[in-house]
Parts: structure tokens; C-alpha cells; sequence
């Protein structure tokens, strides 16, 4: 009610000085369209601010209910119907008010209540006129956008559903206006910014001022968020008369702007006019909009900007953005010139950058820098919010303040895809905000062939951006002052607010999809409309001489000034003899390589830590180190279990991991575990995070009170999103080399909704962009009981994209390990003990390079008791066992084996116990291979010449299309020399302890190959799965 209150307020001293005018004007006309009927005209002689129950939070809810009663009286109780009769009709203060009717006093009550009610009519009328002027302008600031001439094409995409028009001067009798109303005075509600100075317009001048704010070239859509601050920080952005207007300097360097822009891309078609470069033709203001964005996030103070774009109009970013040398694109259409790195591939309008460089209009400098990104649409979007987020962690900045990030899209890509959404819910939450990102869309009004009326069910491609109430600056780019205007108030609010902001750019595609692309097979029309649109720097100069803000020679000496600097580019880049896609890094690491961007070396330390380190962060681990501090019951059970673990010198798979963050964190690696539960763990068995029973919101991380000059330690529970976690995390491992970051998936087969991540840019980054990442993916895995798509965390599909090559046996020599690992695309392990995972951990920080690792964790092992690794297995000198021999009867006695079995992870325990039981532990041995890739030959090979008279078998649980079977099976051949046998049993078949029975159907298969593997055999657990559908 605070408004309706201040509005009638505001209004009395009005009515003296109207009332003389309104007397002498004819009643107005009915409403149209039945919204309200026209009331006699009654005196209001009091204001309503007496009522207490108008105040404080229930001023909207009362609001609300007077727009309804406005409406129909009938719609609201009794009760309020009343008091808005009697308020309107001038009851004295705190007379208004009557009560809820009681039974008995009903009637007499409404009597007097009605006798008020037609006694003032004049200024209901009065409330009534001004609050539909109320609602107009609240009409404008929702739906001026509606109107607003945002197509260039003149076209509009956009569908409203034919939903009517509810503004425009021939629409005031929506409201109740009539015509004659026009040229009466109103006083402004405080939620407009129209008046300027004045406080009251009449209604013509009110209606034109919205025009001009809401109904031009840019459409503003706010009026969906929530707090009424930021709301009233656009209006007054938008409406305050004048806003908008650029300086004459603004407009000369928006003209050189839009110059360069123009002209990059005539130049790229003039000199390679058969090659494909996703030119920005038709939305060639994107190149001003950025730097205005950048140039007033400077002068904010902002000094690193990291952008994630698609192929649209990227090589000219590149070079007007981010000052890319133009000799370094130039030479990337040469198709001759041979590439220096193992980078590969559409690289040209994918390849990332860095550049630090001063900006002019703030004099300050600015590190700029683009993402490298893979084709598939925003997959790069977490990814960049990763990057912002570690570099803002890595230079203290809390609040977004010195770093931020830009996200470019297309319209199609915007609306269409997942991630988006995904991504935009990481914006406000505390371990993966980047205090707000400003996103341009580039909407060109069609993605690739296709028209948005079958691509999104939304009128805008921006509508997704509504869920974190960003608020959205629709602008025609055709109006490149009207850009720079959008791009001002973007960044500008991402100072204030830090929160997301969306600036689309509705634009056309001067060409097809690419510069090959014919696009009149599917848009004829609009490629009719096309061909006749004047290009838009050709209006912008028309226009500016038109103003007297440049001449036409001072344009011409612009132009021809942009034309040669790119032709002695040109010129300069046919010397270059070979393609450095090293120098195209968006994350260069100073001083992790040599200048030359090899490893310092290639030999990896012990991963081991010292005694006293050990108890120390067990201890820690065991403990709740704050005061007062009251632990759930069960938690003071796991922690006792922990202290008992260390009295005895031993851990198991949480103290471990425990163990690997805390000595990270000690030498002064940050260490980073983000995904769904894992404060907890998804298998209650982390406890990472402690609560206070008694206390909400009171938590305790032990891990940061390890030492005091530790490194700092962050355990984020993450949105329910996989694709774009990880995508989070890639992006914040790729910021620097000195952090453990980690995803965990709740469930290892999780990991196929971010399959992308892993496709496109965990396993093939180094190759096809020549850049290390080493984010550690953990995923439980294991066959116990989840059926097989769920339990599984789909090792072959990991393992089917290692690099390491099957067919050849490797040259051995001291460093094979290391130099195996360096030329690898990542690792996957699956360790059966706590001192293995705790090495493997380790190692990540501790190799002279980075690579992803995959690890297959367990489920099961958690807490089965056999699972415990003693301290000596983690003291200085230990390190991370790629393959684990047998240890047991069979080591005395290798001769004696019969069958020598390889596995890998839990099914070591149950194959171990299966031997036990049966007394056959002289007969087999059983192998674990650790590190699965890059794949241990030299090792296998030991274990295989170790047992010279053994069988070699295969073993594991998942389904013959599943697990590992694909991966070894080649290379343990290989690792023989095809000189034994490898069995594989199928289904039915005799039981892997059944020494006898294997031979026959080892040569029954020799028939067709000289390797042969064998699934598992033995009780019901062991039985050989077939192929899973
Ligand atoms: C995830 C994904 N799906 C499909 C494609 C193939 N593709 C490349 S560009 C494009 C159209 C994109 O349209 P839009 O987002 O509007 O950008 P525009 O090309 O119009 O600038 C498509 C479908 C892709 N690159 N990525």
C-alpha cells in the first residue's frame, strides 16, 4: 500500500488546482473494453496514511488487492471493499478502516460505510485517472519491448502469441484514458524516471517520454525481477530524458570502431573468398559492444576479462577485440603452412587467446582472454566461469571486482541448448559464482537453415536468462549508438550488482551460415530483404555526416588507414613459415614449462609424506577442531573409527584421500572437490564438512585447520548438474597448474550427461589445442547391485579414448613410466588400496606436466576391512604402484603357478578370497593392474615372464561389452609377443579355478586368434557376463 498511499499522498495537493480544471471538463468516457466504468465525480478529503496496516510488507499485497477492487468491488472481502469505498470518499484518518463485518453489526456497519461511499465523487475519479497513468507507465516498463523496432529486417521473430497491444497512444482507453486525457497533468509515480526534474507531465508528454525510453531501438525486459532497487536502477537508466545521448567523442570512436569491424571482414573475403571464417556481416556493432563493455568494466577496475564465444564474427574479435597480431590469423588461412604443434583441425575459429594490453580509455592494463572452444555449441560456457572463478580465487578478488567473464552466443545456441540453463544456475552460488557474467547474443534471427518459430518455444532466444532475473537488453544492431548505450548500462550493472545481464544484439546474417553457404534455399525472402538492407556502417557514416560529426574525407582517411595496416599484416604473414598454435594459449602457466613449453623435467619425487604428517592430519581428520561445536552421534563414531586407524598406523579409503588433500594443502596446493554431495560424500564416508546439531547453517571444515600456512582447501557441494560442473571445474584446473581440482560424480555412470566435457575437451585439449589440464575425475564404480548401466562408470568408454597404441610393444627404459605419461591424453586408474589412491592424488601435483586422471573409485571397498593400507605404504620413498604383483604363496614359488590372473579394482578381493577358500593360493596368482592407461607393459611383462608355466587370464565382472576386456586384450597380447595363450571364458563355461578345462577352449579359440581372454568364472559373482545390450 506504500504506493498507493504515497500516490494518493502525493495527489491531494493536486486536486485543489485540477479540481477547477476537472470541473470544467466533460466526464469522461466509459472504459473501454469493461475494465471500469466511469464513477460520479467524488471529494477525497483525507489522505489513507493513517491506517498502520498500510505499512511495512503488506503495502503490495494491499496494492494488489485496490487494483482488484478498481476492477470489480466485488472481487475483494466485504471488509476491504469498505475501506476502499470510505478511503475514496474521504473519511477522516483511521476512519476508513471498519473491521471485518461481525454478524450482528453487519448491516448497520455497511450503512454507514455506503453513507460515505458517492459522496466525493470527483476524486475517486481523480485516484482512478491517476492510477491508470500508474498503470500505462507500469504497461510501458513490462511491455515497451513488444513494440520496441528491434528488427533491423523489419521482420521480427519474436511471437508474442498475438497477445494484443496494451500500449501506444491508441490504447490509453485500456486504462481509461480517453483522448481528452492526453493533454491533462499527472503526477509521476516515484517509479518512473520520465520527469526528469518535473514532477508531473501531462499524459501526451508522459506517453511520448515511454516511447522514447521503451519503444525505439532498444527493448528493455526487467520488470520480471524481483528486488526494486535493481528495478529502479534500469529505469532511471532508461527513462531519465537525455540518457541515452552519445558524446561527439563517443561517436567518433564508435565510427572507427565500426569501421574495423567492417572492414576485418572485407578484407578476409577480399583475400580468401572461398574460405569459410563465420564472418559478422550483418552484426558487425558486436565489435563495438565489446569494447565498450570492456572500456567501462576497466574504469570499474576490472582488469581481466575471460570470453567464451562461438564461431560467429571470432577471428574479428580476435583482432579488434583482443588485438590478436593480424599476421598470426592472416597465416591460418594458409592452407601450406605446416603446424609446429600437435594442435589440429578447424582450429581457425576455435583457438583460444590471451593478451595483456592497455586500454585506452581507462589508461589502465587488461589482461584479455578467449577460450579456446570446441564446436559444439556453449559447451565452453561452465567452462569460462570455471577459469573466471579460479582467477578470481587465485588474486583474492571476492566480490568479481578486478576479474569477470564475457559469454558470447548465437541465438539458436542460446535458446536450444542445456547448458545454458545449467550454467546460469551455477551465477549465484557461493563456490562457483563469478559475481555476475555479461552475455551478448548475437541474433542474427536464424541457426544455420533453421527459423526460430520451429527452433525455441519461447519469443525470445533470451528467455532462459529469466530464471536468475538478469535483466535483458534487446537492441537493434543496426543502431550502433543504441549498442553502446545497452553495453554502457550492461557493464555498469555487472559493477553494481554483480549479477548476470544479457545484452542481445537483434541482427541478420549478411550471408549464409558461412561464406559457402548459400542461404536462399531456405530463407528466400528474408535474403531478399537482405540483399536490399544498406549495410550498417554505411548508415552509421550517413548519419554522422548528416550530424556534422565527421566529414566524408575524415571517414575515407579512416577507412584507408584500418585497409593497410591489415595489408601490411598481410604481407608480413606470408614470412611465416609455420603454425604455432602454442602461441594461441588462453591460459599460458609462466614458469610450469621451460620457455619452450617443455616440463622442467621428467622425473616425479616420492609421493610419500613423512611419519609425523601422516598422524598429524589423521588427527585432524578424527577431530572437530572448533570449540562448542556439537557432532551428530554417528559422525563421532566415524571419527573415533578415524583416531583408532591412526593409533594402529593404518587408513582406510576416506583417511587416504584425506591424507592427499591435507599434505597438498600443507605444501601449499590448493585443493578444489566439487560435485553432487561430496561434502558428505555420496556414500557417508567423506564427512568433509561438519554441522552443528544445534546450530543452523554452523558448519566446520577441518581440512582447513591443518597448519596455518596451509593453502586453502574448498569442498563445494554443487548444483544437480553434471555438464556443466565439470565443465566448471575443466575451466578452473585450466587457470593454473598448482591445484588439485577434482569432480566427483555421485555415481560413476553420471558422467555421460557431461559427455561432452570429457569428449571434447578433457581427452583431446592437449591434442587439438596443445594445452595440460590435470583435472581429476572420480567416479564410483562397480557392479554391485545397481543393474548394469547404473552401477558401471563406463571404464571402456574411458578407455576407448586413451592414445597409447595397442599394437607396440614400447622401448623400455629407466624413464618409460614418465615419458609414457607425458605422451599420454590422460590416465585412468582404478586403485584397490587407500595408499594407491593417496599416491595417485599426489602424483597430479607432484609430475613435472599435467594430465586429466580418471579414477574408478570404489563402492563396496569403502568399508570392507581388507581395505586398509598401513602407514609404511605411504612414508617418504613409497610412491603410486601402476601395478600391483601378487604378494602371496605365489611369489616363493612362481613355477608352481598355474594360472596367473589379471583384474583390476574390487574384484582382486573377491578373487583373493575365492583362491583362499579353495586352497589354491600356490596355484594362482592374482595381478592388479592399477593403471590401466597408459598402460603398463613393462610390468604386465614381469609378471607374465615371472610365471612361465601359468595360464594367462582376464578377469572382471562387468559385461563383456563393458569394463576393460577391449582395452587389454590387444595389449596384453602385444606385452607376450603373442607367444601364450590369454583366456577368455564365456558364459557356461568352466569355472576360472578349474585349472583343467581352460586349454581346450584356449585352442578351440586359437582357431581364429591368437588371444584369448577370460571373463569371470567362478561362483555366481564371478559368472561371465554377456554383452550388454
Ligand atoms: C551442440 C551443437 N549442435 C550443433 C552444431 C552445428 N551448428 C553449428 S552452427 C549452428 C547454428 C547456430 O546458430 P546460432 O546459435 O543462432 O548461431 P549463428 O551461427 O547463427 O551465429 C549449428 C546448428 C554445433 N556446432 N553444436
Amino acid at each position: 500500500m506504500h504506493r498507493l498511499r504515497t500516490t494518493v499522498v502525493r495527489l491531494w495537493p493536486l486536486t485543489a488546482v485540477q479540481m477547477a480544471q476537472s470541473l470544467s471538463k466533460p466526464v469522461p468516457l466509459a472504459v473501454k473494453q469493461g475494465l471500469r466504468t466511469s464513477q460520479p465525480a467524488r471529494h477525497l478529503n483525507t489522505p489513507l496514511a493513517s491506517e498502520p496496516f498500510l505499512n511495512g510488507t503488506s503495502s503490495n499485497y494491499v496494492e494488489e488487492m485496490y487494483y482488484t477492487w478498481l476492477e470489480n468491488p466485488k472481487s475483494v472481502h466485504k471488509s476491504w471493499d469498505v475501506f476502499f469505498r470510505n478511503a475514496s470518499a474521504g473519511a477522516p484518518p483511521g476512519a476508513a478502516y471498519q473491521g471485518p463485518p461481525h454478524l450482528s453489526r453487519t448491516s448497520e456497519r455497511l450503512s454507514s460505510a455506503q453513507a460515505l461511499v458517492g459522496t466525493q465523487p470527483s476524486v475517486e475519479k481523480l485516484v482512478e485517472d491517476h492510477l491508470a497513468v500508474h498503470s500505462l507507465i507500469r504497461a510501458y516498463q513490462v511491455r515497451g519491448h513488444h513494440i520496441a523496432k528491434l528488427d533491423p529486417l523489419d521482420i521480427s521473430c519474436v511471437d508474442f502469441d498475438d497477445a494484443p497491444c496494451t500500449i501506444g497512444f491508441q490504447n490509453v482507453g485500456i486504462y481509461g484514458l480517453a483522448e481528452s486525457d492526453l493533454d491533462k497533468v499527472f503526477r509521476l509515480p516515484t517509479t518512473t524516471f520520465i520527469g526528469g526534474n518535473e514532477s508531473a507531465l501531462p499524459l501526451r508528454e508522459i506517453i511520448y517520454r515511454l516511447e522514447r525510453a521503451y519503444c525505439q531501438h532498444i527493448g528493455v525486459e526487467f520488470m520480471f525481477i524481483n528486488d526494486m532497487e535493481q528495478c529502479q536502477w534500469i529505469r532511471q537508466k532508461f527513462e531519465t530524458p537525455g540518457v541515452m545521448q552519445c558524446t561527439l567523442e563517443e561517436k567518433r570512436t564508435l565510427l572507427a570502431r565500426m569501421i574495423q569491424s567492417t572492414r576485418f571482414e572485407e578484407f578476409l573475403q577480399r583475400k580468401w573468398s572461398s574460405e569459410k571464417r563465420f564472418g559478422l556481416e550483418g552484426c558487425e556493432s558486436l565489435i563495438p559492444a565489446l569494447k565498450t563493455i570492456i572500456d567501462k568494466s576497466s574504469q570499474s577496475g576490472v582488469e581481466s576479462v575471460i570470453m567464451g564465444m562461438p564461431h560467429r564474427g571470432r577471428l574479428n574479435v580476435l583482432a579488434n577485440v583482443i588485438r590478436k597480431e593480424l599476421e598470426q590469423i592472416f597465416c591460418q588461412f594458409d592452407s601450406k603452412l605446416e603446424a609446429a604443434d600437435e594442435g589440429s583441425g578447424d582450429v581457425k575459429y576455435h583457438l583460444g587467446m590471451y593478451h595483456r594490453r592497455m586500454n585506452r580509455v581507462s589508461d589502465k592494463y587488461m589482461t584479455l582472454s578467449l577460450v579456446a572452444n570446441p564446436s559444439h555449441l556453449e559447451a565452453v560456457d561452465p567452462v569460462v566461469q570455471g577459469k573466471t572463478k579460479a582467477e578470481q580465487f587465485y588474486c583474492g578478488d571476492t566480490e568479481g571486482k578486478r576479474v569477470m567473464s564475457i559469454l558470447l552466443h548465437g541465438d539458436a545456441a542460446f535458446a536450444g541448448q542445456g547448458i545454458v540453463y545449467e550454467t546460469f544456475h551455477l551465477s549465484d552460488l557461493p563456490s562457483y559464482t563469478t559475481h555476475g557474467t555479461i552475455h551478448v547474443v548475437v541474433n542474427n534471427q536464424i541457426g544455420f537453415t533453421t527459423d526460430p518459430r520451429v527452433a525455441r518455444s519461447s519469443p525470445y532466444p533470451t528467455d532462459v536468462a529469466r530464471v536468475v532475473n538478469a535483466p535483458i537488453f534487446h537492441v537493434n544492431a543496426d543502431n550502433p549508438e543504441a549498442v553502446m548505450y545497452v553495453c554502457k548500462v550492461a557493464a555498469e550493472w555487472r559493477n553494481t550488482f554483480h549479477k548476470d545481464v544479457v545484452v542481445d544484439l537483434v541482427c541478420y546474417r549478411r550471408n549464409g551460415h558461412n561464406e559457402i553457404d548459400e542461404p536462399m534455399f531456405t530463407q528466400p525472402l528474408m535474403y531478399k530483404r537482405i540483399k536490399k538492407q544498406k549495410g550498417v556502417l554505411q548508415k552509421f557514416v550517413e548519419k554522422l555526416i548528416d550530424e556534422g560529426v565527421v566529414t566524408t574525407q575524415e571517414y575515407e582517411e579512416e577507412v584507408a588507414s584500418y585497409d593497410k595496416i591489415c595489408e601490411e599484416a598481410y604481407t608480413r604473414s606470408k614470412d611465416e613459415k609455420i603454425l604455432h598454435i602454442k602461441h594461441w594459449l588462453d591460459s599460458p602457466w609462466p614458469g610450469f614449462f621451460t620457455l619452450e613449453g617443455q616440463p622442467r623435467s621428467m622425473t616425479c619425487p616420492s609421493t610419500g609424506i613423512s611419519e609425523q604428517a601422516l598422524s598429524h592430519i589423521g588427527n585432524i581428520a578424527a577431530s572437530v577442531p572448533v570449540q562448542d561445536f556439537a557432532i551428530h552421534g554417528g559422525l563421532s563414531r566415524i571419527l573415533k573409527g578415524r583416531a583408532n586407524m591412526v593409533s594402529q598406523r593404518l587408513c582406510d579409503w576416506a583417511l587416504g584421500e584425506y591424507m592427499a588433500f591435507g599434505s597438498l594443502l600443507k605444501e601449499g596446493i590448493h585443493v578444489r572437490l566439487s560435485g553432487q554431495d561430496v561434502e558428505r560424500g555420496t556414500f557417508s564416508h567423506r564427512h568433509h564438512v561438519l554441522h552443528d546439531q544445534n546450530t543452523d547453517k554452523r558448519m566446520c571444515i577441518p581440512m582447513n585447520y591443518i597448519s596455518p600456512d596451509q593453502a586453502p582447501y574448498t569442498v563445494c557441494n554443487s548444483s544437480l548438474s553434471e555438464y556443466a560442473v565439470l565443465g566448471f571445474e575443466l575451466g578452473f584446473a585450466m587457470a593454473s597448474p598448482n591445484a588439485l581440482v577434482l569432480w566427483e560424480a555421485q555415481f560413476g555412470d553420471f558422467h555421460n550427461t557431461a559427455q561432452c566435457i570429457i569428449d571434447q575437451f578433457i581427452s583431446s585439449g592437449q591434442a587439438k589445442w596443445v594445452r595440460q589440464n590435470g583435472i581429476v575425475l572420480l567416479l564410483p564404480h562397480g557392479m554391485e547391485g545397481m543393474g548394469p548401466e547404473h552401477s558401471s562408470a563406463r571404464p571402456e568408454r574411458f578407455l576407448q579414448m586413451c592414445n597409447d597404441d595397442p599394437d607396440v610393444f614400447p622401448k623400455l627404459s629407466e624413464d618409460f613410466a614418465m615419458h609414457q605419461l607425458y605422451d599420454c591424453n590422460w590416465i585412468v586408474v582404478n586403485c584397490s588400496t587407500p595408499a594407491n589412491y593417496f599416491h595417485v592424488l599426489r602424483r597430479q601435483i607432484l609430475l613435472p606436466f599435467r594430465k586429466p586422471l580418471i579414477v574408478l573409485t570404489p563402492k563396496s571397498l569403502l568399508r570392507h576391512p581388507e581395505v586398509k593400507s598401513s602407514f609404511d605404504d605411504m612414508l617418504p620413498g613409497t610412491h603410486f604402484r601402476r601395478l600391483i604383483p601378487d604378494n602371496g604363496h605365489t611369489a616363493t614359488n612362481p613355477e608352481k603357478v598355474k594360472r596367473l590372473i589379471f583384474c583390476t579394482g574390487k574384484i582382486y578381493y573377491e578373487l583373493t578370497r575365492e583362491r583362499k577358500n579353495r586352497g589354491m593360493d600356490e596355484a594362482i596368482a592374482v595381478v592388479r593392474i592399477e593403471q590401466l592407461s597408459p598402460f603398463p607393459f613393462d610390468l604386465v611383462k614381469e609378471e607374465a615372464d615371472h610365471y612361465p608355466n601359468a595360464d594367462l587370464v582376464w578377469c572382471q565382472e562387468e559385461h563383456k561389452n563393458h569394463g576393460y576386456y577391449d582395452y587389454v586384450k590387444p595389449r596384453i597380447s602385444t606385452t607376450i609377443g603373442h607367444t601364450r595363450p590369454i583366456c577368455l571364458a564365456l558364459d557356461g563355461l568352466p569355472q576360472i579355478f578349474k585349472l583343467i578345462h581352460l586349454h581346450c577352449y584356449t585352442c578351440l579359440f586359437l582357431i581364429h586368434t591368437h588371444v584369448f581372454f577370460m571373463y569371470l568364472l567362478l561362483p555366481s559373482a564371478y559368472l561371465c557376463r554377456p554383452s550388454f545390450p
